[in-house]
């Protein structure tokens, strides 16, 4: 069905001052016209953090920043990479002799995530070499997505490039895999709602099988992000691998516990159904299986009857062999809180109760806790912006994407917009040089945008 792929449009390029200047660019940088562009946006989650790697959904919607490429496909083997912003260095390689290294997550790199999961998928053994211009709008590393936008977007114009279409659903699953050749172990939301994105609604993500479903979001209430303007590279760091690795660790620790195959259950979710247990039921399993003190790799080596080496190895992800203690009682209980919070805030958008802005204002502020007390993904400036964000009106506010870092969004009710921009700005960004440098573009109201898609110049 032609919905279901990344949709192409003609468009008249005078029309569209930002793809006409990066034609102009790419002309200047390779002598030669883009045959196409692709847009990918970043997102914003409103609820659900850190439980799509364990199976559960969350509730993104895309945002309006994005990356941009012009592309032009060659009958060579090259890939020319230029960024409109100088900080990422020109790249060129030939595709046939393509390697990750996931030690260092330069730019490039993710890029080559996306080029790789579509020439793999294909399989066709002639790689496609291609100029690329690539123009960026989402913060970096604050937690609203720009590694993935980068990688779908690459991925889109490869597939283009080859002339050849796939479901957005496979586009999605292509994309979300292909991102942990940088080395990290992420779940599915970011490039799902990268291609699944609809103009004007946020979407519950679902996986196994994916799908997304419309939310609608209560009318009388702005998004609003803000940018802690601390950045956290997830790739360059193992705050998010120990997480991921916590919630694979308790999954085992669970499954052994209640005398299931431990070996193959891989996800918090999968514990969940094989139990046969609601979310309510799982959180108290949790309390009776875990301590709260931390594990040690001998502990949960002994747990499983396999030894510290044979965890590390069999277990972990590269970049966490060496942490030796695991919290596997607060990782399981922020996850299964966190995945209930999720359809809470799905069936408060359904059913549209009269108190419905406070009720998912409620389980926004719980989602912060959860994530800072629990699951130790937030940090200093992000709850002190929290806080300032709540102060001033939001009926609720917490990190969004990863954290350590990043962004908050918040519910800010829109009579009290105005006033709560202003109070925020002067609060938290005015006399902070760093902060108010980038003001404008990390204090905004946000609505839901639309997913990945192609252009040609008609
Ligand atoms: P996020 O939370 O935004 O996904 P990550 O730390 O996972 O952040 O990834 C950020 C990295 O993505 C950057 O360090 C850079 O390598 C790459 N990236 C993001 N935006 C751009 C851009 N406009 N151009 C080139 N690379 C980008
Ligand atoms: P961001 O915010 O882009 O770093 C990451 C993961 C998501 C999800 C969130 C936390 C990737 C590409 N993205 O997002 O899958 O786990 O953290 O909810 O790994």
């Amino acid at each position: 069905m032609a919905a279901d792929v990344p949709p192409t449009l003609s468009i008249q390029l005078v029309e569209e001052p930002r793809l006409l200047k990066l034609k102009k660019l790419f002309v200047s940088k390779f002598e030669s016209a883009p045959k196409f562009y692709v847009r990918a946006p970043g997102r914003v989650n409103l609820i659900g953090e850190h439980i799509d790697y364990c199976g559960y959904a969350v509730l993104p919607m895309a945002i309006e920043q994005d990356i941009l490429i012009a592309a032009e496909p060659l009958s060579t083997s090259f890939i020319h990479l230029a960024n409109t912003n100088p900080f990422y260095s020109d790249f060129s390689i030939n595709a046939n002799t393509i390697e990750i290294d996931q030690t260092k997550p330069l730019w490039h790199n993710y890029f080559l995530c996306g080029f790789k999961g579509i020439e793999d998928h294909f399989g066709l053994g002639s790689p496609s070499g291609m100029n690329c211009l690539i123009e960026g709008t989402i913060p970096p590393s604050s937690g609203l997505s720009s590694s993935s936008a980068l990688v779908c977007c690459a991925a889109l114009v490869t597939l283009m490039a080859k002339e050849k279409t796939l479901p957005k659903v496979e586009m999605a699953e292509l994309c979300a895999k292909s991102e942990r050749y940088i080395g990290t172990e992420g779940g599915g939301m970011d490039q799902s709602i990268c291609f699944l994105a609809e103009k004007g609604t946020a979407k519950l993500i679902e996986f196994n099988p994916l799908r997304a479903t419309d939310v609608r979001l209560p009318s009388g209430a702005a998004f609003v992000i803000a940018n802690s303007c601390v950045e956290m590279n997830k790739a360059a760091t193992s705050h998010f691998n120990i997480r991921v690795m916590e919630c694979r660790l308790a999954t085992k620790l669970l499954a052994k516990s209640r005398g299931l195959d431990w070996k193959a259950t891989a996800k918090l979710q999968d514990v969940q159904v094989k139990l046969k247990l609601s979310l309510e039921e799982m959180l108290i399993v949790v309390e009776d299986v875990f301590h709260p003190e931390p594990y040690t790799t001998e502990e949960i080596g002994e747990y499983l009857g396999i030894s510290s080496k044979e965890l590390r190895t069999q277990i972990l992800s590269q970049n966490t062999q060496d942490v030796t203690a695991f919290k596997l009682y607060q990782r399981a209980k922020h996850v299964y809180s966190e995945a209930a919070r999720v359809l809470e805030f799905k069936k408060i958008c359904e059913e549209a109760p009269d108190n419905a802005v406070q009720l998912l204002g409620d389980l926004m502020n719980q989602s912060h806790a959860s994530c800072k007390d629990l699951y130790e993904c937030s940090c200093p400036e992000l709850d002190r912006l929290v806080d300032i964000c709540r102060q001033f009106g939001a009926v609720g506010s917490r990190l969004t994407g990863a954290g350590w870092g990043g962004c908050t969004v918040s519910m800010v009710p829109e009579n009290k917009l105005e006033r709560f921009l202003a109070n925020v700005k002067e609060a938290y960004y005015k006399n902070n040089n760093q902060r108010s440098t980038l003001e404008d573009n990390s204090l905004f109201a946000t609505n839901p945008g639309g997913g990945a898609m192609g252009f040609f110049e008609a």
